[in-house]
């Protein structure tokens, strides 16, 4: 089984079925300070100097049977690392450009300088190698959003700004719309994926079944979120059956602030979701502080493509 680091040289004429197959081991060393791992971000090249392709592009590459968006993977204070199930993996074309993205927050020792150094491996093969998955997923980050967003001033700066980089940032709003064009989108109606927690107990709740935009019924093998600090957990709900789907729990750092752990959901089975339901997205925080903090709920899904064999 080719089981290799990220390594563009090897592009050929096959398709990567497994791309990211894992993509992980992604780690922050860092040299002697407390400052926490934030974020890899594994998008498409989209460099603004180039006109490189852009999902729908490859998308068409692959024979029209893909729905990749701009980003592969991300991973997040608490996930460090995603593998895929056994057997499934992301399909991307042998000669897609990809970039790779960093960040770090430093929320722990605010008046130092800090160094950092972060190491990720890429996990890829080619699609007629022995061990190549034979099931391919696709992608999508699903956002609570709320009212009350958090100005420039505070907070991490980890929401992606308007024509920067597509992939940067800790949230990417882009879709693809009917007439093929991929754009990077601000939610509408004045709601924000980073808003204010006062103290206290909150659940925040948004319905995703326009984020969704499933493009026909299929199956959940992989989720996992990106929480800020003082989150609980994450849920999704069918709202046309009253089902609950999955619950993914947070736990911070017990002694600094900063997401330790996130949970995950992997199924070889898959989680069955339908075209035609509603589906509710919740966001739990308990914020312990006699301050307002800040916060997101992003849950990333993903789905079986159906029509890829
Ligand atoms: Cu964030």
């Amino acid at each position: 089984m080719v089981d290799s680091e990220w390594d563009p040289s090897r592009g050929g004429g096959e398709i990567w079925r497994a791309m990211g197959y894992r993509v992980g081991d992604g780690s922050c060393r860092c040299h002697g300070s407390k400052a926490d791992f934030s974020g890899v971000f594994l998008p498409f090249q989209s460099h603004f100097r180039r006109a490189w392709p852009n999902p729908l592009q490859y998308n068409q590459q692959l024979g029209g049977k893909t729905h990749l968006d701009w980003r592969l993977f991300t991973l997040v204070p608490g996930r460090s690392a995603i593998e895929l199930p056994p057997g499934f993996g992301v399909p991307i074309p042998s000669d897609a450009a990809l970039d790779y993205v960093t960040m770090s927050l430093n929320l722990n020792e605010r008046d130092q300088v800090v160094n950092v150094r972060m190491r990720t491996k890429v996990h890829t093969i080619a699609a007629d190698q022995p061990g190549a998955p034979t099931k391919g997923l696709f992608r999508r980050a699903l956002y609570v959003l709320q009212p009350h967003g958090v100005s420039a001033k505070m907070g991490p700066g980890c929401m992606a700004k308007a024509g920067i980089h597509m992939g940067a940032g800790c949230a990417e709003l882009s879709k693809v719309n009917m007439s093929g064009e991929v754009s990077a989108e601000k939610p509408g109606d004045g709601l924000m994926n980073h808003w204010i927690v006062p103290p206290g107990h909150h659940i925040y709740t948004t319905e995703i079944t326009p984020q969704l935009n499933l493009p026909f019924d299929t199956t959940i093998h992989y989720a996992t979120m990106h929480v800020h600090p003082f989150a609980r957990g994450m849920e999704l709900r069918d709202l046309t059956t009253g089902a609950t789907i999955f619950r993914l729990n947070s736990q911070d750092w017990p002694d600094r602030v900063g997401v330790a752990y996130v949970e995950e959901f992997k199924s070889i089975e898959g989680i069955p979701i339908q075209r035609d339901h509603r589906y509710e997205l919740s966001a739990e925080y308990d914020n312990p502080l006699k301050v307002e903090t800040d916060a997101m709920a992003i849950l990333y899904l993903y789905f079986l493509e159906k029509d890829l064999t």
